[in-house]
């Protein structure tokens, strides 16, 4: 494969710029409407507009997909993103280095904050049935798992960390709407600097627009996304673990 400096998105052929956008608009579908949501593709600077779909959602509301071309494109040396480079472990590396080297069980609490009721993230790294065909932290005999589910206030997620005398805490935030994940992370981890346990405890938070740039601007240790799976959370705690015994 060849490296690339500049990129473009394309669709039929390299470079072309083609991009599918969707969206909806408050107002129902019409000949107007039509136009309006082409106005809008256009006002994001595409061009060769065309509508391929509009749909009405009732309540005077309407949907549209359009495809369109940029002419813009990126160059990737301007791109710096701070990332966690860790050596990935599979289940038996973790649970065995855990056993003989690290000799330890690892406690876990994980939660939902806030108002958030997306559970499915979490369960997919926590609960035993997993994702993305591996096993989730329950089945790894090395880690002992609490897992709070849904709507926890940062208050209760605190207790439980004291009570269990937690190692790690994994934070789902799945709705960002208002920035309201910025919000309760850093509430979280403002709690825990006020009891003085922030530093002994392995921070993590996830969801489908956190990265590890938003992790670290609250003042968590490492941010998972789209696609997460168990083993990776594992692999970041067992290396976490170790780097922090070395210091
Ligand atoms: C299922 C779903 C629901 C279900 C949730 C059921 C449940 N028990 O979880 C219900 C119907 C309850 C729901 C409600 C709402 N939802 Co909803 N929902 C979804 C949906 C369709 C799928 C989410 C999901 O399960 N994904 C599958 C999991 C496996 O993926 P994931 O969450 O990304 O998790 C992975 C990673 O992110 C990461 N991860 C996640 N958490 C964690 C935590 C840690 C510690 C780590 C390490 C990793 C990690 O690992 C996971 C595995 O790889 C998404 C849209 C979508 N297609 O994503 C919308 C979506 C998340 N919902 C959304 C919204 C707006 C809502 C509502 C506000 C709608 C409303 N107006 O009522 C309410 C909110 C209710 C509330 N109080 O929270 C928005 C959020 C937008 C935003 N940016 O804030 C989305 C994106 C839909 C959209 N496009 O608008 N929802």
């Amino acid at each position: 494969m060849t490296s690339i400096e500049e990129v473009r998105p394309y669709g039929d052929r390299l470079n072309d710029g083609a991009i599918q956008i969707s969206f909806s608009l408050p107002i129902p579908l019409s000949a107007q409407s039509k136009e309006a949501a082409k106005q809008v593709a256009g006002k994001l600077g595409l061009e060769h507009l065309r509508l391929i779909y509009a749909q009405d959602l009732g309540n005077s509301f309407s949907f549209y997909i359009i495809y369109g071309r940029t002419s813009g494109s990126i160059n990737l040396s301007s791109i710096h993103i701070p990332t966690v480079d860790i050596p990935q472990m599979d289940f038996w590396q973790i649970n065995d280095l855990l056993a003989h080297e690290l000799k330890k069980t690892v406690t876990v609490v994980g939660a939902t904050m806030g108002a958030d009721a997306h559970t499915v993230g979490l369960d997919a790294i926590l609960s035993a049935k997993g994702f993305g065909g591996e096993s989730g932290l329950e089945r790894y005999p090395q880690f002992k798992i609490y897992n709070l589910g849904a709507q926890v206030p940062a208050e209760e997620v605190l207790r439980e960390i004291i009570e269990q005398k937690a190692d790690v805490a994994l934070i789902s935030q799945v709705v960002t709407q208002r920035q309201s994940h910025l919000q309760n992370l850093s509430y979280l981890e403002d709690l825990l600097e006020g009891e003085e346990l922030r530093q002994d405890l392995i921070l993590i938070c996830g969801g489908p627009y956190i990265d590890t740039e938003v992790a670290l601007e609250v003042g968590f240790d490492a941010g998972f996304g789209p696609g997460t799976t168990p083993s990776q959370v594992a692999s970041f705690v067992v290396n976490e673990l170790l780097r922090r015994r070395r210091a």
